[in-house]
């Protein structure tokens, strides 16, 4: 049907031999979905749709999510599509066409500050700089897994705060605490559980991850810390060298993402689409939680 090579990671796989841009029975779209709850990140080769292809695609995974960013905003493309978003540092008439522009990215799960975040990204490399710029992946589940027994009972009843806080040039005329309070942000808690396998998954990211709710912002940025230096580990990720035509399939419940630098004056432009969670993260520890606490005020 296809062909599966596993990647230098076992949650990461190569699949080949396939055109995502023709129909999918939905036999072969079954076995697609099977792979990809063994192997969280799926790398499809030598992919030539266009952007319809490319939706079309995303939407045998669920509800697509919108770009955050309203078209003629600085960082939203020109495209009609509110669901299609680019990730670039290339400008038309002196506006960025894409998000995350330029550098390296910390480590986060997509929307991780809405209720709903999403299940599923899909990213397609359509221009690559030469050096750097690799998308970089953690497999969460095995995070947890690797922590202690009294970790794991510290942080089994506990809840996070998610905020976004823009990529993109800063409103000078804000202040830190302004941009904090009116932030986008959402409560998860710290350990959820994968809805279609069950698997336990650590929930905070570096990007995006305020405060341990309950917490002073002392007390929650020494013990985020080390949960984040755990992620940031080189050894543990799947680091994903672009080529034209690759389309990376993330679970993003499951994984985390960052990218490493790559030199500014090199073009890159990546397309993605992103897929609704059925549900907020449900707690693992369900028994140990109480219900979902309000925002804290910042
Ligand atoms: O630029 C990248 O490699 C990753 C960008 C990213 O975080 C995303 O598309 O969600
Ligand atoms: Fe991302």
């Amino acid at each position: 049907m296809f062909s599966l090579n596993q990647l230098d990671k076992p949650f990461a796989a190569e699949i080949t031999n396939i055109d995502l841009g023709k129909p999918l029975s939905d036999e072969t779209f079954a076995a697609i979905h099977a792979t990809w709850m063994k192997h969280p990140i799926l790398v499809f080769r030598d992919q030539t749709f266009d952007v319809n292809g490319h939706e079309a695609f995303a939407q045998r995974f669920g509800r697509l999510k919108p770009r955050l960013r309203k078209t003629g905003q600085q960082g939203a493309t020109a495209a009609e599509n509110p669901n299609v978003m680019f990730v670039s540092n290339i400008k038309e008439n002196g506006v960025l066409i894409g998000t995350s522009p330029t550098g390296a990215l910390n480590f986060h799960s997509d929307s991780s500050f809405d209720e709903i975040p999403s299940k599923a990204g899909l990213l397609y490399g359509i221009e690559i700089p030469t050096i750097g710029g690799d998308t970089l992946f953690v497999d969460m589940c095995d995070v947890y897994n690797s922590l202690s027994e009294e970790t794991k009972r510290f942080i089994a009843d506990k809840w996070v705060t998610n905020i976004h806080l823009p990529s993109l040039p800063l409103d000078p005329t804000q202040t830190q605490e302004e941009r904090i309070r009116t932030a986008r942000k959402a409560v998860h808690p710290m350990v959820i559980s994968h809805p279609d396998c069950g698997l336990p998954i650590l929930y905070v990211n570096r990007h995006q991850t305020y405060k341990i709710n309950g917490m002073t912002k002392e007390e929650s940025d020494q013990v985020l810390e080390k949960f984040f230096d755990l992620v940031d580990r080189p050894e543990i990720r799947y680091s994903h060298k672009w080529r034209k035509g690759d389309l990376v399939l993330w679970d993003n419940r499951r994984t985390q993402h960052g990218r490493s630098d790559f030199d500014p004056t090199q073009r890159r432009l990546l397309r993605r689409f992103a897929v609704f969670c059925d549900a907020p993260p449900k707690p693992f520890h369900v028994e140990k939680m109480a219900s979902r606490p309000e925002l804290e005020p910042a």
